[in-house]
């Protein structure tokens, strides 16, 4: 069996009948961001399956637009924060349609339709994103108009809300809490019972975690005043993915004679705001914005590298690529490097602890995709060949420490498998 099929065996045993849960045991439910990226995958062998995924987890969106973090399903395992925790039923009105959790997770969502469009650009392809366009559009239209504090960016409030959970970037923040143990509801990880505990969060930040759900629970999720909540992040990677969201849904407006212009203008002026916001000319890298008090958040991570996901201007971009050839890369196999979340010479850099510095392959194939949009065709099938690299050695691990090459986390990783099938659909049919 060949690399891409061991990857859709992966896939295969995630099928939770109409959504991918990302793996086994750690995560048994659906995600949002994964759930973009399995979709990218499944296209290529699975369009079916790609197709109902998207749709599913748009079945399981709220009425105010948001598309939940994840989505509890009957068939999935134990899990904190589990439904109950959530309690999204009992907090908010209207309730939400599903079972879910009351946050969101990067938009990367259009960006994905899009593709699994390309790969069936007949009839399904049109009548999938003719459904989705106006979920896509709500989705969006939440983010701006409930997220957008006082700024065109939009704010996460929940450190998983960046999907770059336990990133050294939200350290102070998180440090910085003030709250008495009574605040932080009764709750039991279940995640270090599954795998190694080294690999995963401490208990110390998992009680920040539940304290500030709790927190959003207790106003439904939808604060009427979001100045008052205790984490605020205009986040660069989320920002830059809606960018490239909103661009790729005036795409998908004029593949099916909708009006896509003011989407266009939206990513014009998100784009915009990350230039004017978020750019340290001295780090040579864009940065997260603590939205309590408008500065930048010192910490490199490769969610800065994300504003390649639209076309940029030449002078900041050779900067960009300068710090990502000299902070973040690192070989992968003999023609090809990867990525790492965090440089090695930075205070917050741990080697094997999740979103502390190893290299994900989600972040891996969007960069690569951003590249690719900025014409740096080389450096993006090199990056490319490094994925393929990594996973092949490794295998389809949740992340990696790419000096090793060995995986960390949990085993047979939905996005790693899906986003695996993708490159190598991109890059000669050898490597396949
Ligand atoms: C991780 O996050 C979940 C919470 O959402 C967890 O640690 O329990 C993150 O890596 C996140 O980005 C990812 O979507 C999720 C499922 O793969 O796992």
């Amino acid at each position: 069996m060949n690399l891409s099929e061991r990857a859709s065996v992966v896939l295969e045993s995630l099928w939770l009948g109409s959504a991918t849960k990302p793996a086994a045991h750690l995560y048994p439910h659906q995600w949002s961001w994964d759930s973009a990226f399995i979709a990218i995958g499944n296209r290529h062998h699975r369009w079916d399956r790609a197709a109902v995924e998207l749709r599913t987890l748009f079945d399981a969106q709220w009425h105010n637009g948001m598309v939940p973090h994840i989505v509890f399903s009957d068939e999935g395992g134990e899990y904190f924060p589990n439904a109950g925790f959530w309690d999204v039923a009992g907090s908010c009105s209207p309730a939400p349609p599903r079972a879910s959790s009351g946050i969101c997770q990067p938009p990367v969502h259009a960006t994905a339709a899009l593709k699994v469009y390309e790969a069936q650009p007949g009839e399904a392809g049109l009548g999938l994103l003719r459904d989705l366009f106006p979920k896509l559009c709500a989705w969006h239209d939440y983010l701006h108009n409930h997220r957008a504090v006082g700024s065109d960016l939009a704010e996460v409030w929940h450190p998983w809300e960046t999907g770059m959970d336990n990133s050294p970037a939200w350290d102070q923040l998180l440090n910085e809490l003030v709250f008495e143990p009574s605040e932080v509801p009764p709750y039991k990880r279940v995640d270090n019972t599954l795998i190694n505990s080294d690999d995963r969060p401490s208990d110390a930040e998992y009680d920040r975690y539940a304290y500030l759900v709790e927190n959003l629970r207790l106003v439904g999720y939808q604060p009427d005043d979001p100045e008052q909540l205790p984490f605020r992040v205009r986040d660069v990677l989320f920002n830059s993915a809606l960018a490239r969201a909103e661009f790729d849904l005036a795409t998908i407006a004029g593949l099916i004679g909708e009006d896509g212009s003011n989407r266009a203008s939206k990513g014009d002026r998100i784009s915009r705001a990350i230039e004017e916001s978020l750019w340290d000319q001295t780090a040579g890298i864009y940065k997260s914005q603590n939205a309590q008090n408008g500065q930048l958040i010192e910490s490199r991570i490769s969610g800065g590298l994300m504003p390649l996901l639209v076309p940029m201007a030449s002078d900041r971009l050779a900067t960009l690529v300068g710090t990502l050839d000299r902070s973040f890369a690192v070989p992968s196999g003999d023609d090809g490097f990867v990525v790492l979340t965090v440089p090695e010479d930075d205070p917050g850099f741990d080697a094997v602890r999740y979103w502390r510095g190893p290299s994900w392959i989600q972040i891996n194939w969007l960069v690569a995709e951003g590249l690719e949009t900025n014409g740096q065709l080389d450096l993006a099938s090199q990056l490319r060949r490094g994925i393929h690299n990594l996973v092949a050695v490794a295998g389809f691990h949740e992340y990696f420490n790419p000096r090793t090459m060995c995986g960390h986390g949990t085993d047979g990783f939905g996005w790693t498998a899906a986003l695996l099938i993708d490159v190598a659909n991109r890059t000669s049919p050898g490597q396949q």
